[in-house]
């Protein structure tokens, strides 16, 4: 049998481990959801959630991957089935592999969008220039495929160039292993991710006074709002973070926790791989985005750009940010640098499971298992960025990035505390450990950890944020002909409007599409002078309803954040997305299907060889 893997040193160790943490969830998602969730007020869930499975899903990982690489296995196939004498055990192990793997293909997309915005904030594609403007908000949607007017991007080329490049990195740094490979990365990019961090903090808490102040940012995102805490969507927020930042429910803690010497400190090294995740997170990840936002849009803007979404905020509203200030080309490409580095050490750890697997039970060599897993990477990935407007990255990120984590968590958590039983599984965390872990875990872990994820998992599944299976966008047309801005503030009058589209979408089952000319005055007036599309749109949308639609909405054209007068086309795609949902579905079935297949087969041969 080949020598297992081993960590070349233990800061090497440290350094993956909390790379395998510290991730887009620390600086974007964290942010976004603290201020989504009611500020301060939502620390209190977090810390509980922290408290009551992060740090024990922490341990149990690293002592079940321990455990795993003692008997050879890196993957959580082979370690449940040490742990639990029973033929389903190792089928239960598919989660590990399957999920991991659906996570890295939709990862990785945006680990691209960093790289290549590092690489627009180098070359300055995303600055003004005599007669070439840039709205961030139409940049980033054209890039991914949302919109239709092609001012920056003729088509996804650029998008699918980074993509390539970027799962030719991980592959590239996965094939060389752990030590020359996962081991070196923490060590280049972790120190880098850490001076971005404190540069970008400097740099963003000197910025001084203009709209607001950092402090502004501060204030909003620790100002307890405790009406918040009745509330069960922001525990559900705060549940899902802990899961998403610290890598829980993936099998990638555990695989690297396999490839630790017997006699390693793993109580030490999971409470430091949580410790330094949570440094990052608590403490950068208030320290940048929100604050900066305080300073440019000023305090009361902050709910409106934290509700659009993490990325919204990391690709839109920071360069924004970045632009106006001087040494953007520095400032930009540290920034996507920063987020790219964080996604980086995370993207590898997630998917070194699937590589293990084919290493350790299929026996393949390692060379030849990266090689078809940066195949299944590549092609699984290509639906995603292709599709992203049809909702499939959406549907990805919900199951294999939400709801498959806390599944994971819960099969876990009771095989260890249940079946290996919590007293042979406190003993494995304390082997060769230095530090003592709190006697009160081991109750939690057999008792309140279980009782929680259940609890989180009936919570997301009687109230599931589904990704929406109908939309309406809108572009405008030659859009980098007008040096301002185009902005809209959908209200609840939007969505009633929009849902009669969604009715249509819904008898027609394709996509509708149409486009109008428009004229825009500078006090904000919006007039319609002809819209035209697909007979069963204009049967729910005529020219009135158009215009009521973008006045519901408070579209305007702003030249120095003064509302000011356009003529111009606005196109409209109402998009039918269900086929495309399913399209995800049935690749995230196809995985589960092909894994439990490699499982039954390998178990089969192992038992009768000759077979
Ligand atoms: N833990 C990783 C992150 O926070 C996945 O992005």
């Amino acid at each position: 049998m080949a020598e297992k893997e081993r960590w070349g040193s233990r800061i090497g160790l440290v350094l993956a481990a909390a790379g395998n943490a510290v991730g887009i969830g620390n600086l974007l998602r964290f942010p976004s959801q603290a201020a989504n969730n009611g500020g301060g007020a939502f620390m209190i869930p977090y810390l509980v959630c922290l408290l009551v499975f992060g740090l024990p899903m922490m341990w149990i990982a690293w002592s079940v991957g321990r455990y795993g690489g003692k008997h050879g296995h890196s993957t959580l196939p082979g370690m449940f089935d040490k742990m639990w004498k029973n033929p389903a055990s190792k089928y239960l192990g598919v989660l590990g592999l399957a999920l991991p793997l659906l996570f890295c293909l939709y990862y990785t997309y945006i680990e691209a969008w960093c790289l290549s915005y590092a690489w627009f904030s180098l070359t300055g594609q995303i600055v003004d220039k005599p007669g070439y403007t840039v709205d961030l908000a139409v940049f980033y949607n054209e890039y991914l495929g949302n919109a239709t007017s092609h001012s920056y991007f003729p088509n996804l080329g650029t998008a699918l160039t980074f993509l390539l490049i970027t799962i030719t990195l991980n592959i590239w740094v996965l094939g060389r292993g752990i030590a020359k490979g996962i081991e070196l990365l923490a060590k280049i990019a972790m120190p880098a991710l850490l001076l971005f961090c404190l540069l970008l903090s400097i740099r963003v808490l000197t910025l001084g006074k203009l709209e607001g102040t950092a402090l502004d940012g501060l204030n909003f995102l620790y100002t307890p709002d405790f009406t918040r805490l009745k509330d069960p969507n922001t525990w559900m927020a705060a549940a899902g973070q802990i899961f998403f930042t610290l890598s829980i429910g993936f099998g990638a803690m555990e695989c690297y926790a396999s490839y630790v010497r017997s006699k390693e400190d793993i109580a030490l090294a999971g409470t430091t791989t949580a410790a330094t995740n949570e440094f990052v997170e608590v403490i950068f990840g208030s320290m940048i985005a929100i604050p900066a936002a305080a300073i440019f849009f000023g305090p009361a803007m902050i709910t409106t750009i934290a509700s659009t979404g993490s990325f919204s905020i990391g690709m839109i509203s920071m360069p924004e940010i970045l632009r106006h200030f001087p040494l953007l080309k520095f400032f930009g490409t540290i920034w996507f640098l920063l987020l790219f580095f964080a996604a980086f050490t995370s993207s590898v750890a997630v998917c070194q499971p699937i590589i293990a697997f084919l290493q350790d039970e299929v026996k393949l060599s390692r060379k030849a298992a990266s090689a078809i897993v940066g195949m299944i990477w590549f092609l699984g990935t290509i639906p995603i960025m292709f599709f992203y407007k049809y909702g499939v990255f959406d549907e990805f990120d919900y199951w294999a990035g939400t709801i498959g984590l806390v599944i994971v968590a819960i099969v876990e958590v009771i095989i260890f505390a249940y079946i290996f039983g919590v007293d042979r599984g406190w003993k494995e965390l304390h082997e060769g450990a230095f530090i003592k872990i709190p006697k009160i875990f081991k109750f939690i872990i057999k008792y309140v950890t279980p009782v929680a994820l259940i609890g989180v998992f009936i919570g997301w599944a009687s109230n599931p944020s589904v990704p929406a299976d109908k939309a309406l966008l809108w572009n405008v047309a030659d859009r980098s002909s007008y040096p301002g801005k185009f902005s809209s503030t959908p209200t609840d009058e939007t969505t009633q409007i929009q849902s009669r589209v969604y009715d249509a979408l819904g008898k027609v089952k394709r996509d509708l599409t149409g486009w109008a000319e428009v004229e825009l005055s500078a006090d904000g007036a919006i007039r319609v002078i002809d819209f035209t599309a697909d007979s069963s749109l204009r049967a729910v949308m005529d020219d009135q309803v158009f215009q009521q639609w973008l006045a519901s909405q408070n579209f305007r054209y702003e030249v120095n954040r003064q509302t000011a007068a356009a003529s111009i086309t606005i196109g409209v795609e109402a998009l039918y997305r269900t086929p495309y949902i399913w399209l995800a579905r049935m690749i995230m079935i196809f995985f589960f299907v092909l894994f439990l297949f490699l499982i039954g087969t390998v178990w089969r041969q192992r038992h009768h060889p000759a077979a």
